[in-house]
Formats: structure tokens, sequence, C-alpha cells
């Protein structure tokens, strides 16, 4: 009987997605040495929180499980999944979790975290009074006891499940290709959202024309039809004139493209979900949205947001800004982003950004590899690092590709690498949302966990060892060196290409200036993303520096924005 074991990885998959992600095993061709370290991580959130609800409720261990499962939406099958694995597991984490034994314990008397040989334990609680073997060998004893672990132990993939077959095959091939699921007339815009669908490029107005779709010039300037679906289209009934020569000629229209990691698709995890004093149904309502954009909120990201940012921040994205700038840039925008990007790989998916040097405007692309050329999970994380040479090199490489891609006149803006020591030093002895119901968890204990199970985004930042940390800022900051070499050096067609310093430092300092801390720009849970607020406060720094000094980048503010309100109103809305 192997499928209940199955059913146990199922719940933790939600959990296990965003630290897959974080540490990109896509691109990893080394197998990790503790194979199950993400089954671990997951294992440990869920059963942390089962424990926290039945505190925070004072319930049985039964009724919090129960609890959990009912806040879930039946979306993706999420809720369904949890009862089953209730029916299954439930019995064995009762158990354990009465007789005081710490999620720890539980994951490791279940398997989901193991102890490989020669290597150390990995805990996230204080280890147990008595030694960690004995409280394992008693713990096991009464498991054994069960009547319900009778099954294989083996590991096994839970996408060979039936029911979540189809859920795995959406998400893996979105994934892998970074296009999107559901796109009819294959041009790589879709009218879906998620699965790399409108949350991460202009959405496509119509979905039977490949010929048709945000950023392209105006076919015969749209008098039938909207070909670049800005949403300007049609003749001005009192002249004869086609709207969109009328309003966009000569405005010089042009899109946004982001070429990024996790941190440019704005990865979010929210802390609703594993946070149990707050734990309500309304917790986990965007829970299968964000898990179908790959735990990413592209939509509200600092580069390609379009949505009102639920922070409570007045900044816009530069989508946003370059669109009020420009009516005609409506919806010509693309989040070109992976988890688990770098330099090194990010011509595995390139290919997935679209645009035509021919029938296309320009468009500002922004390249924005800030960590993963510096961070990895490794414990020797220092040899992994990209090197000065190999980084020149697939920028370069990159910078060839764009040129026979982009439409002359476009503009390409490298971004540095921001010195990511201020993730320790605002972070280290602040609790995690998992710790702060009993005060017993920090960033200092929970990045350990990561590190000892080699799944961490960046052991180099995230890490006790400060020498660790002056080495991976030393390597930022000289591989940001390289970048700006290139930009002054080097000279392309169709491009301008400019560097900018990724300046983390200046936002907190405006952040202070309006009465914030610094650790409020850190994504809670992951304790490594720039939050909501850092993004858009980075694309404040962004756009005025590059109205400052290279004007010419945004182009001119259109004469008609207010006209073209007054006809076309939200102009399909996005
Ligand atoms: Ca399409
Ligand atoms: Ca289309
Ligand atoms: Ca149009």
């Amino acid at each position: 009987m192997k499928s209940p074991r199955k059913l146990l990885m199922a719940a933790p998959l939600l959990f296990l997605l965003p630290f897959h992600a974080l540490a990109s095993p896509a691109y990893d061709d080394q197998p990790a040495r503790h194979s199950n370290g993400h089954s671990c991580v997951g294992c440990v959130l869920v059963v942390s929180v089962i424990e926290q609800l039945a505190q925070v409720h004072n319930s049985t261990v039964q009724a919090s499980m129960e609890r959990l499962c009912s806040y879930l939406p039946e979306k993706l099958l999420l809720k369904t999944t949890c009862y089953l694995v209730v029916d299954m597991f439930g019995p064995d984490i009762i158990t354990l979790l009465s007789m005081d034994k710490n999620a720890d314990v539980v994951c490791h008397t279940l398997e989901f975290c193991k102890q490989d040989p020669g290597q150390p334990l990995c805990h996230l609680y204080p280890l147990p009074k008595e030694t960690w073997k004995f409280t394992l060998e008693k713990a096991r004893q009464i498991v054994k006891k069960s009547p319900t672990l009778k099954y294989s132990r083996s590991d096994s993939n839970i996408c060979s499940l039936p029911f979540l077959a189809k859920i795995c095959e959406m998400i893996k091939s979105a994934i892998k290709n970074s296009v999107p699921f559901k796109d009819v007339d294959s041009d790589k815009y879709s009218v879906f959202p998620t699965l790399r669908g409108y949350h991460w490029r202009g959405r496509d107005c119509n979905d039977s024309n490949g010929m048709a779709y945000p950023g392209r010039r105006p076919d015969n300037w749209d008098i039938h039809q909207d070909s670049n679906c800005n949403g300007i289209w049609g003749v001005d009934p009192k002249d004869g004139i086609p709207y969109e020569k009328k309003f966009c000629e000569g405005s010089q229209p042009r899109g946004i493209i982001l070429l990024g990691d996790s941190a440019g698709a704005h990865f979010h995890i929210s802390p609703e979900w594993i946070t149990a004093s707050q734990m309500s149904l309304k917790s986990f309502v965007n829970l299968p949205t964000a898990i179908t954009d790959e735990l990413n909120w592209p939509q509200l990201s600092g580069i390609t947001g379009f949505l009102n940012s639920t922070s409570g921040i007045t900044e816009d994205s530069i989508y946003l800004r370059l669109r009020k700038r420009n009516r005609c840039n409506h919806r010509d925008y693309q989040n070109i982003s992976k988890n688990g990007a770098s330099s090194q790989n990010l011509e595995k998916f390139i290919e997935s950004l679209s645009r035509n040097q021919l029938l296309d405007h320009p468009a500002i692309v922004i390249y924005a590899m800030i960590g993963n050329d510096v961070c990895n999970g490794k414990s020797d994380s220092v040899p992994k690092m990209t090197t000065p040479e190999k980084l020149y090199s697939k920028v370069m490489q990159t910078l060839k590709y764009l040129n026979s891609h982009l439409p002359n006149g476009s503009h390409v803006i490298l971004y540095g690498l921001p010195d990511g020591t201020f993730l320790w030093d605002n972070l280290h002895n602040k609790y995690h949302p998992l710790g702060q119901l009993n005060k017993d968890v920090t960033y200092a204990h929970f990045y350990s966990f990561l590190n000892c199970l080699q799944v961490s985004p960046c052991q180099g930042w995230m890490s006790s060892n400060e020498t660790l940390r002056t080495l991976t800022s030393q390597r930022a900051e000289q591989l940001s060196n390289t970048l700006k070499k290139i930009a002054t050096r080097k000279k392309f067609t169709n491009f301008n290409l400019f560097y900018m310093d990724f300046d983390f430092q200046g936002i907190i300092k405006e952040w202070q200036k309006r009465g914030g801390q610094p650790w409020q720009l850190i994504e809670p849970v992951d304790g490594f993303h720039p939050n909501e607020v850092a993004s858009l406060l980075l694309a404040d720094v962004f756009w005025k520096k590059v109205q400052l000094q290279w004007p010419q980048v945004l182009g001119k503010e259109n004469p008609f924005n207010s006209q073209i309100e007054k006809v076309f109103g939200e102009q399909g809305g996005h």
C-alpha cells in the first residue's frame, strides 16, 4: 500500500513548492545529499501549524487537523487531499503530539526528515532534554504499534497520483517552458491569469489571432480591430482619422520586459498560511492562485505589477508608470522571471521572451539577476558561486541574443547585485512567524535549519558565519563591477545599454524616513526576498534615477493621455 505515503506528501506539497523553487532544483545538476530536505521542511511546517492551532484554540490535535483542512479551499483538491492525509496519518501525529513530541521529532519519526550517516542532525526547534537518540527511539516504538503505519516508506513521486497528475502536469509545463499553459493562438499571450498567463505578460485581446498581441506596432492603424491590445482602435467619426494614428503616432510607445529571478517575479509565501493565531477561512483563499503562479505574484511586482498594491504603499510599478506616461503602452509588459534564475541558466528560458524585431515596438529590458549567482544552498557555497569571468561570458551571450531579437531603439538596463548582509543583520534575532507564538524560533534557527538540510535559498548570506557573509558580499560586488564594465564598454546596434546599482541600502533609508524598520522590507516567511513594499520602493528609485540620468529610456509624456481615457476608459483593463 503505497498511496498513503504519497497522500501525506501531497499536503506538504503546498509548503514544499516554495523551498523547491528557492533552491532551484530545476537547474540543479547535482543531487543534494539530503534528498529529503524539502519534504522535511514541509513536514515540520505543517506539523508545527497543527500543533499551534491546537494550542491557540485549546483543542485536541484531531480537532486542530480538521480545522486546518476546513480552512483550505477545494480548488486544486487542497481540502480533499488534506482530509485524506488526516485520515491516514492523523492517529500517529495525534499520538506523538499528545506525548509532547515536537514537530522535529514527529517528522523524523515519520521519516520525512532523515539524518544521513555522517551528516548533522537538522532540527528547527530546540532539542529535547533527553538525548535525541533516546527520544526518537521511544517515538518510533510508539508509532510501530500504530496500525496505520503499515505502508511503504519508499519515497514516491506525488505526481503519479491520478488526481494530482493533471495539476502536476500543468504546473510542470508552465515552469519548464515559462510560456502560458492556455494560449490558443500560440503568440505567448493568454486570457488566463495564472500558469504563466496575464499575471506574467499583458493579456491577449484576441486569443484566436496570433497576429494580435500586446506590444506590436498597430496593423493598418487598428482601424478594424485592436491588433496590439492597448484598447485603442477604430476611427474617430468626427474627422475619419484612426484613433491609434491620432493618439499614438509619434508617441514612441514601448514595452517593459524583465529578465529576472524569484525577486523579480515577486516570490511571496503568505505568513497567514503558517500563522496559527490568525488563521481562518480567509487565510488560504489565494493559495491556489499562488501555487499556479509558482508562488510568485508578478501582478504585484515592482517592475511589471498592474494591480493596486496590497501593502498600502502608493508607489506604482515601472509598468504602471510607463502606462501613465503614455497610455498607448497599455498591456505591454512581460515578466520573464524564474525562481532560481541566474546569469548561468537564463539561456534556458530566454526564448520565452516575445518580441518581434520587425513588427513590434521597442522595449525597455531590465536584466535583474540579483542573487542566485552568489546564492545557493550548498554547504560549500563559495566554489558554487558564479565567477566574474563566467558572468561576463554569459551576460555577453544574453546581450547578443537580445540584440538579435529586440526592435531597434530598445534599451537594456543591467541591475547590479545587492549586498545581502542586511538579511542577517536585521533578522537573526527576530522571531520567525513559526516562532512567534511560543517565542522559540528565530531567523537564526530557521536559517540554520535550512542550511543543515542544504535547501537554503542563500547559504552565503543566511548564515551565522560572518566570514562567509562577507565573502558572499565581496563576490556580489565583483559581479556588479563586471556588469558595470560591460555596460560602459560594450555597444549594440539595436539597444542602448546602461548599468544601475541595486540600491537596497537606499530604500532602507527611505523606509526609515517614513518611520519604518529595515526588517519590514523582507519577506517574513522565507526571510530572504524583498517584499512588496521593497519591490515598489526599488521601482521608485529606479524610475527617478532613469528620469534624471537617461530620460530617453522612458520616452515622452503623451499629450493625448486624457483624450484616450475619455474615449476608451480603462482600455479594456488588465
Ligand atoms: Ca494568445
Ligand atoms: Ca493573440
Ligand atoms: Ca490598438
